[in-house]
């Protein structure tokens, strides 16, 4: 350390250079922070692999050889770009819109092959759902012939002409016939074959997907070096990386998922069973963006319930905060339905809440479910809870989230349906 510092002491820009890496080490804290005030569950964002080095025309020489054989070394492949499936990431705020891996370097003479560019590794939340976002191409472009080598060049490298693969040795452009030139293998492959169409789903905690994969880096002048060929005067130059553009979705997976209606209770009900804290008061769509609570039973059994901001009737034409929250409980085993049971027809904020969810996606709301008659503690509850329950089948957990009764029934009600919807 001693000797790092009186180096930096000559060099004072890169003494705070050290000073300021050092202090950076907070910034996934500080990037936490601001992910909680600025939810983000959707964004496109584009992803581009590192380009491939260039490879090197050069000739070995020394003392004693003026002319030796070729002796250029490769260029280093592109970083790729990967994402991570991180538990301990809540939103994909942290993630930038345009994400660049690092190129290879160029190779040199003395047989020296560049180094390859370092991947980029970007930590996304568990729950992230990758897909690609294409063009559709234009009829034009549609009939245009698209296969065999030239076909693939072009789509790789925008039209451009194969003699612009190649490094040339200076004033050896016109002189050098790269037109019969085999290319290597891989090289030729990743010309011809566009990149597959990308779709992942990042569901587990250090899933990994390879998003955008870096060139390949050129061949150096001894590759084509042959009986034919004693000094080849061209070297070829690297691949670009792929370059895609993504919709990332992020949907959070829990065993459960609150639904109710604003104000019915169900941030109340997240405090009462779990370590969760959202905010609660009494007023229509305190919650704002998705909270996970996590349920510790007394057999240490941790069950996590996901709390989303309230649906109301209409929510499928964007009324309320529409219902783009629901892609959070899409992956949920079960559902717990919220109701407020001092209100006038508590019944009939049910079938909404159904409605809403059969119209987001069809066959959600036959999920294995529980209704949570809420705040039961009021004065209205108790008669509006009977008439319900004369009138239908389903299961009601009269509950007083406020007050904290009934909890253990509610608990062990939803875990009793969670195990055996895993079943
Ligand atoms: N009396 C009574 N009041 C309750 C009960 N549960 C919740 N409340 C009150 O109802 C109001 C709304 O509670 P929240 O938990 O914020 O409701 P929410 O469903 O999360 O509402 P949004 O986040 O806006 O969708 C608060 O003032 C709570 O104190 C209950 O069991 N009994
Ligand atoms: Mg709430």
């Amino acid at each position: 350390m001693l000797s790092t510092l009186r180096h930096h002491t000559r060099a004072p820009g890169a003494l705070l250079r050290l000073l300021t890496t050092q202090v950076d080490k907070y910034a996934p804290l500080r990037r936490n922070k601001r992910a909680g005030r600025n939810f983000i569950d959707h964004m496109r964002c584009t992803v581009v692999g590192g380009r491939g080095g260039s490879g090197c025309v050069s000739f070995f020489r020394d003392t004693r050889v003026a002319d030796g054989p070729p002796d250029g070394g490769d260029g280093g492949r592109g970083g790729s770009v990967w994402f991570v499936a991180d538990a301990n990431e809540t939103s994909l705020s942290c993630v930038r819109q345009l994400l660049r891996a690092q190129p290879g370097t160029n190779g040199r003479g003395k047989s020296m092959h560049g180094t390859g560019g370092a991947d980029l590794v970007v930590r996304v939340p568990r729950g992230t759902v990758v897909r690609e976002v294409r063009e559709v191409p234009r009829p034009a472009e549609d009939a245009a012939p698209a296969d065999g080598f030239l076909g693939g060049l072009a789509r790789q490298l925008q039209g451009a002409r194969s003699s612009e693969l190649f490094v040339h040795y200076p004033r050896w452009e016109d002189r050098n016939n790269t037109a019969d030139v085999r290319l290597p293998a891989d090289y030729a492959a990743a010309l011809a074959e566009p990149p597959a169409e990308l779709c992942a789903d990042l569901a587990e905690h250090g899933q990994r997907a390879l998003v955008a994969r870096g060139g390949l880096g050129g061949a150096g002048n001894p590759h084509f070096f042959s009986g034919a060929l004693r000094r080849p005067h061209f070297a070829l130059h690297g691949l670009p990386g792929t370059t895609r553009t993504l919709e990332l979705e992020l949907k959070t997976i829990a065993h459960a998922g609150l639904v109710g209606m604003p104000n019915a209770g169900k941030s109340t009900f997240l405090r009462a069973v779990s370590n969760a804290h959202p905010r609660v008061a009494p007023y229509a769509f305190t919650t704002l963006n998705p909270y996970i609570g996590t349920v510790t039973y007394a057999d240490m059994w941790q069950l996590t319930i996901a709390d989303i901001p309230g649906i109301v009737p209409g929510a499928h034409r964007n009324v309320g905060l529409g219902h783009a929250f629901l892609r959070h409980i899409e992956r949920s085993r079960v559902l717990v339905f919220i109701v407020d049971v001092s209100r006038p027809q508590p019944w009939a904020d049910l079938d909404a809440l159904r409605d809403e969810l059969e119209r987001h996606q069809p066959g959600l709301s036959r999920r294995p479910s529980v209704v949570i008659a809420n705040k039961a503690d009021r004065e209205e509850a108790r008669a509006n809870f009977e008439r319900w329950q004369q009138m239908t089948d389903t299961v009601l957990v009269p509950v007083s989230a406020k007050l904290r009764k009934n909890i253990l029934k509610a608990t062990h009600t939803i875990r009793r349906l969670v195990e055996s919807a895993a079943a």
